[in-house]
């Protein structure tokens, strides 16, 4: 397979000013006329080539004349038209053939469920018709779709509504037209028998917008949630930035199949069913987030991603990067913002740091790709938002608005780079971004040592910083960093700077962007502690070494609430660490008096969000933990996390009881959501059945059986899915009986055994694999259980017989024609294999081996697996 370079972009040769598609839906095959006005864009151009897929071409006409089949050249992949140099601007008519209803890809035009749907980013327009497939090519689309208007009764295209009309035949016949021009992976076409929740939305300058979301008919009733968070965020976007909606229509479609989270296709955004159905009896409180998010990261691409578009995929977080950054100031906004912070930030260390410190690593703009689709990563999306972050750090509120106005206002309707969009938050800024830049071509995560010196005689503090970057290699040059920071005097005080660029404040933003660099603060009476990196102000590891002592103080006092949860899961990762050097010799792990009081101290906080207390109350994941091992244990850090976990359980079993209780029966504090109860609540749960106390088996059974929303039910399942009970069995039965003809539901029930942790696991895992409602068809239900084992089951996915990797590699390859994408997702976790012990090293390279040799091995996962094990 051939791979892309960035170094080798060239403008097209020719341009598409105007799309006017037919598409006639078939029960067999859908026929598609493309007629194309074209423009040349290189003089010397004397052939267009035209990018098609899985297509049977049946006829070309070059301005109205009908090409005979010697005078192109149609290949797998191309359509090669010659073209007189004469000619500056032509037309052509294509008529291509597809069958939609064999497309087990859900690329370009396919079914789920009955109805049409479409996904074309990135490259999937060309699976529908020939065309110049690229993003810097933007048309202006008109789409006539024919079709049996009893299967078909809904039909819908980007833009607006221009006719609807029965045809002779019988059939209805649908048009609409963008007025927009767009890029062809915006397309969007949906055709079905669907019902629809309506609202309405007023701009600010006045506009009248209709919202619509289509669900399959009997799920009307599960739209609220996600037809309030589009109307927050077409709110908030106006109010942050100044961003209004320009269409008289906002369409929203809700499809059971589909490769990832969403797509924002122009007016008409395609979503997976899972963020958009929920009531509070389905959906968990996560579930909303995870809904409000999403609704609003596609809406807001609108702005940033389709009115300004990348100019190649080279340039993907111009749009992902951006809108992710976007999309979580939205959620600050909208929820506890500190709460918000520590979520991002796990997802990022969780997601994205292994992959910058593994054989996948890649700067958030990558400089060659074999498969795009590869590229749609947890760098170029959430290591990107970080970057924006920092920029927004380094700018202020209101220089960065500045910079966001002269960006939109400069290149509305381009395809542009990152490059243009540093420029124009520079320019509208005044501020230097040249050492920034750096950012956008270094792999790997730079890690910060840190030495700090206090001189008692002058009253001086001098902290110096180091940074570093592995994966940097031959290429390491210092980046330019914002640290935000702060300092603590001996009481938990916030000190003032007496001097320095932040003299009278209490915390600053520092540019950090010399491999080493000092910073000094005096007037200190004494040793100040540290506040580094307040609310995570760069995507950094910090290599500090501090005390138990000195972290508890910082859990307990940080002024930034962030970095109160930080200090308090180091603190927890250390501890964790050290009994594990200590696990053969003996097995109690002892947590020292500094953590229990600072964890005490927590706990009987009763001002802190309920949300934030939950969230530092819990153990870093065995994942966090691995982090930090040269070679990964992964049973010695499940055993260690798990007895701290009883002896927090049972050294406070009082006070979790308690919180138990307050959280179930009073009232939530006014000023927070009745999330936040129920998280602390399920936090408590957890602790209590920790102790391993017959007692809280019941009161997690009672929760469930009384329980009247999904996130008590889940929060149940959840405590109970490791032991072995007859209980267990019990409630696993009753909640399938009870759900089994909700698909979103049914997921939940499969993850939760997924990331079981009974011995039984993995022959549990393969007896689901055979149950009747398991399918490797439906990415969701795939997902569902294969992606929880291998990401959130460490214990049973790296079990030293090889089944976990044996069953992951048996997916992959099962996947591997059927749809490439999904399949290449599945490699990342084998592609972690050097960090394991050499037994699972070899037992996890020669599954990917194995991969490398299946017969039609996918250019997707080729290319994830040969760089996995190479
Ligand atoms: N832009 C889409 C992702 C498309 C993935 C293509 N493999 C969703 C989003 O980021 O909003
Ligand atoms: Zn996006």
């Amino acid at each position: 397979p051939a791979t892309i370079y960035l170094k080798d972009y060239k403008e097209p040769d020719f341009l598409i000013k105007t799309v006017d598609l037919t598409v006639e839906l078939g029960e067999e095959e859908t026929i598609v006329t493309s007629r194309l006005e074209l423009t040349r864009n290189d003089e010397n151009a004397t052939k267009l080539s035209l990018n098609g897929e899985h297509l049977t071409l049946q006829s070309v006409k070059m301005d109205g004349h009908m090409l005979t089949p010697d005078e192109y050249n149609a290949t797998d992949e191309w359509l090669h038209l010659p073209v007189a140099t004469v000619t500056t601007d032509f037309s052509l008519e294509i008529v291509t053939r597809i069958k939609p209803q064999e497309n087990t890809a859900l690329e370009g035009l396919y079914k789920s469920n009955g109805n049409f749907c479409t996904q074309c980013e990135a490259e999937g327009f060309r699976w529908i018709t020939y065309f110049l497939d690229r993003p810097d090519v933007m048309a202006i689309y008109t789409t006539t779709i024919i079709g049996d208007g009893e299967l078909y009764p809904v039909m819908l295209s980007n833009g607006n509504l221009m006719q609807q009309e029965t045809l002779p035949d019988g059939r209805q016949s649908v048009t609409w037209h963008d007025p927009h021009p767009k890029p062809s992976y915006l397309f969007a076409l949906v055709a079905g028998n669907l019902a629809v929740v309506e609202d309405k939305f007023t701009t600010r300058s006045g506009r009248n917008v209709k919202l619509q979301i289509f669900v399959e008919k009997g799920n009307e009733d599960k739209c609220d949630h996600a037809m309030t968070s589009l109307k927050k965020s077409m709110k908030w976007d106006e109010e942050k930035y100044g961003r209004e909606y320009d269409l008289d229509i906002f369409m929203i479609v809700a499809v059971s199949d589909f490769n990832m989270g969403a797509m924002e296709n122009k007016g008409l955004n395609v979503f997976n069913s899972k963020y958009v159905l929920a009531s509070p009896e389905t959906a968990t409180d996560a579930d909303f987030d995870g809904i409000e998010s999403v609704i609003a990261h596609e809406y807001f691409h609108n702005w940033t991603g389709n009115r300004i578009t990348c100019r190649d995929w080279f340039q993907l977080t111009l749009k992902e990067g951006l809108t992710v950054f976007r999309d979580q100031q939205f959620s600050a906004d909208m929820n506890s913002a500190a709460v918000q912070r520590i979520d991002d930030v796990q997802r990022l260390r969780a997601a994205q740091f292994p992959e910058d410190g593994g054989p996948l690593a890649h700067p958030i703009q990558p400089q060659s790709y074999v498969e795009i689709n590869n590229f749609y990563t947890a760098t170029v999306y959430e290591k990107g938002a970080e970057v924006i972050r920092m920029i927004h750090t380094l700018l202020g509120e209101e220089k960065f608005r500045k910079g966001m106005d002269l960006y939109f206002e400069r290149h509305d309707g381009q395809a542009v780079t990152t490059e243009e969009f540093v420029s124009a938050l520079e320019d509208g800024s005044g501020v230097d971004l040249t050492q920034f830049r750096r950012w956008y071509v270094t792999p790997g995560t730079p890690e910060i040592m840190v030495d700090e010196r206090f001189d008692p005689k002058t009253g001086q503090y001098k902290l110096t910083l180091e940074q570093s970057n592995l994966k940097a290699g031959e290429i390491f040059k210092p980046l330019h960093i914002p640290l935000q920071m702060g300092l603590l005097d001996e009481k938990g005080q916030a000190v003032t700077f007496t001097d320095g660029p932040f003299k009278g404040q209490t915390e600053g933003v520092f540019d950090f962007n010399k491999k080493r660099q000092s910073f000094t603060f005096s007037g200190l009476s004494s040793q100040p502690k540290a506040s580094l990196f307040r609310g995570f102000s760069a995507p950094v590891k910090l290599r500090q070494t501090m005390s138990d002592d000195a972290l508890a103080f910082l859990f307990a006092k940080d002024q930034d609430l962030f970095n109160r949860w930080d200090a308090g899961q180091r603190l927890a990762s250390n501890i964790i660490l050290k009994n594990i050097e200590a696990v053969d010799e003996d097995d109690t792990a002892i947590l020292p008096a500094a953590f229990l009081d600072a964890f005490a101290e927590i706990l009987s906080d009763t001002e802190l969000d309920r949300a934030f207390t939950a969230s530092a109350l819990t153990l870093p994941g065995e994942q966090d933990i691995a982090q930090r091992m040269p070679i990964v244990d992964v049973d010695a850090i499940h055993k260690v996390r798990e007895n701290a976990r009883q002896q927090i359980g049972l050294t406070f079993e009082e006070n979790w009881r308690k919180l138990y209780n307050e959280c179930a029966n009073a009232p939530t504090p006014a000023n927070q959501p009745e999330s936040s109860s129920r998280k602390l609540k399920n936090t408590a749960l957890r602790y209590l059945i920790a102790t391993g106390r017959e007692e809280y088996i019941t009161l997690a059974a009672t929760q469930f059986r009384k329980s009247t929303n999904m996130t008590d039910s889940v929060a149940a399942l959840s405590g109970l899915k490791d032991i072995t009970h007859p209980v267990r069995d019990e409630m696993f039965a009753d909640y399938y009986e009870k759900w089994q003809k909700d698909a979103l539901i049914v997921d939940k029930w499969f993850t939760l055994q997924a990331m079981s942790m009974r011995e039984s696991t993995i022959a549990d895992i393969k007896k689901l694999m055979e149950h009747p409602a398991f399918t490797l068809r439906n990415p969701n239900r795939l997902r569902s259980l294969i992606g929880a084992f291998t990401s959130g089951n460490p214990v049973y996915f790296h079990d030293k017989s090889g089944e976990g990797y044996r069953i992951l590699s048996g997916v992959i390859s099962a996947m591997n024609k059927t749809n490439p994408q999904i399949a290449a997702r599945f490699v990342a976790p084998l592609g972690q294999w050097r960090r394991y012990d050499e037994d699972r090293q070899a037992l996890m390279s020669a599954e990917l081996e194995k991969i490398l040799k299946l017969p039609d091995l996918s250019d997707h996962v080729y290319e994830m697996a040969n760089k996995s094990l190479h």
